[in-house]
């Protein structure tokens, strides 16, 4: 009974202490705000939450290749197919769902209307085109070098932002802002994007490290998804690899397991420096607020009703059962808004707490986390017609199918990292013709809004590796045990 107690106390403690730390680092955010703190003083402020983001990051390259290696390779052939088929069939059309879900709010809200007489847009330069933006995200589905590129890009973020830092200060910005990111000459023109799109002076704008690494993440997933593939048709031959993989799975899960104790601590700095960073609220409510409450609305009806009814309606199972078992992972998804970087505990929370079959996780979580992005595509979809609305622009319904189609296909192209949905934005708007500088009407609540629909983006691929598990879970109790386990897994 004491060892039951304890666990049931630990698993729900860990939560509790999260939940806990969400409300603290709201709270301790606003109260600081009071405070006036220096931007030197913020950035020290900021420095736990920074290791909770460095800590989730530094674990995404090993449990996106080695659950995908090993994952695919213990299935068979037949299986991985089906389940891959069902899987990206599935993503598709749950995104495709929650665009309509979108566009239905706010051409009902209609929130451009509201906003139209008081909103300009700053003067925009001319930011890059579409066209720009679809070949950066195919040109990062292929990173140069898989390890390289992306372990170069976290050993140059620490010299280069201490150089740009240098310099800037050095160079007296003509606008007083301290920007620092990295600057590689091959970093992705998304990148520069989302630094051009700086908001206000006198801040200290943080580019979100990982920009093009984070696009590169989907490179990963299509290399790591290729070799399991390959592995799993070599048999014999492919076992040390699939091996390693599984034991290199197992020992980042491991790692997971340890860090979950510091995530309630460093979520409280997370947050909190993010509020002490945000516009002023007074700004921002009359102008943008129907326009969040339009987002907020959509997220949770597709999120919180439209989700969980197509998982009832396919397993049978309660819903609210499973979401409270990946609650850990949501409160992350809020605190990182970032899918990737949330990716370590929505599989520990799917392996330990509801038992979901780890090859299915190790396949459906990490192509989810890159490609299914109900929330993205949802937000989509309302900027872009938010922003017809403020320009008193009319749609045809034509191209509100463009946006429909166009919002769905940037989603999936959508790193999974901190305000990736703000940039691919750009294919939406400049394929029905609407102004991409007209995104920083939107850019003072983007930071708050993306947590949200990471939230829901995270909620989407968990609900779908327990749809997935249901629907092959016949293949895995004929399977003959295919999957040769570590010795030390239980
Ligand atoms: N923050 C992204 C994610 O991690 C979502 C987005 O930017 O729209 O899913």
């Amino acid at each position: 009974i004491l060892a039951r107690g304890r666990d049931v106390c630990r698993r729900n403690g860990l939560l509790i202490l999260s939940v806990l730390s969400v409300i603290v680092g709201c709270l301790l955010g606003f109260f600081l705000r009071t405070r006036r703190l220096s931007p030197q003083e913020i950035s020290y402020f900021q420095f736990p939450g920074e290791l909770l983001m460095r800590m989730l990051k530094m674990l995404i390259l090993p449990l996106v290749v080695s659950s995908l290696v090993s994952g695919l390779a213990s299935l068979d052939p037949k299986t991985s197919s089906r389940l891959g088929i069902l899987t990206v069939a599935y993503y598709l059309w749950t995104t495709f769902m929650a665009v309509i879900v979108g566009i239905v709010m706010v051409t009902t809200i209609h929130p451009g209307g509201v906003a139209q007489k008081e909103m300009t847009a700053q003067s925009g330069k001319p930011i890059m085109s579409s066209a720009d933006a679809l070949l950066d995200l195919i040109r990062n589905m292929f990173p140069a070098n898989l390890v390289e590129a992306t372990f170069k890009q976290y050993r140059t973020k620490t010299t280069s932002v201490v150089k740009s830092i240098k310099e800037a200060s050095e160079e007296a910005l003509p606008r007083p802002i301290l920007i620092y990111g990295v600057q590689e000459e091959n970093s992705s023109r998304v990148q520069n994007f989302i630094l051009d799109l700086t908001p206000p002076p006198e801040v200290i704008y943080k580019s979100e490290p990982g920009t093009s690494e984070g696009m590169n993440v989907l490179g990963i997933v299509i290399f790591s998804a290729t070799m399991g593939i390959m592995l799993g048709r070599m048999g014999d031959s492919g076992a040390p690899l699939v091996s390693f993989c599984q034991c290199l799975n197992e020992s980042v899960m491991k790692i997971v397991a340890v860090a979950v104790w510091y995530f309630p601590f460093g979520i409280v700095f997370l947050i909190a420096g993010k509020i002490l960073e945000m516009d002023d609220p007074k700004t921002i409510g009359k102008k943008l607020g129907f326009y969040a409450i339009t987002v907020v609305c959509g997220l949770v009806v597709h999120g919180l009703f439209i989700l969980p009814l197509l998982y009832f309606s396919i397993t049978k199972k309660n819903p609210i059962v499973f979401i409270r078992g990946i609650l850990q992972a949501l409160l992350i998804a809020l605190a990182t808004s970032s899918s990737s970087a949330t990716l370590p505990v929505t599989f520990k929370c799917l392996l330990d707490n509801n038992h979901i079959e780890r090859r299915i996780a190790r396949f459906v979580l990490p192509v989810g986390a890159t490609i299914n992005m109900d929330g993205t595509a949802l937000y989509e979809a309302v900027a872009a017609i938010f922003i017809a609305q403020v320009n008193n622009y009319e749609l045809d319904f034509g191209q509100i199918i463009t946006i429909s189609i166009t919002a769905t296909a940037a989603s999936i192209g959508a790193a999974g990292i901190p305000q990736a949905g703000l940039v691919t934005m750009v294919i939406v708007l400049t394929s029905v013709g609407l102004p991409t500088e007209d995104i920083t009407l939107i850019i003072a609540i983007d930071w708050a809004l993306d947590r949200f629909r990471t939230m829901i983006n995270v909620l989407g691929d968990a609900l779908a590796a327990g749809i997935m598990a249901h629907i092959c879970r016949k293949d895995f109790i004929q399977d003959t045990g295919t999957e040769k386990l570590p010795p030390f897994e239980t």
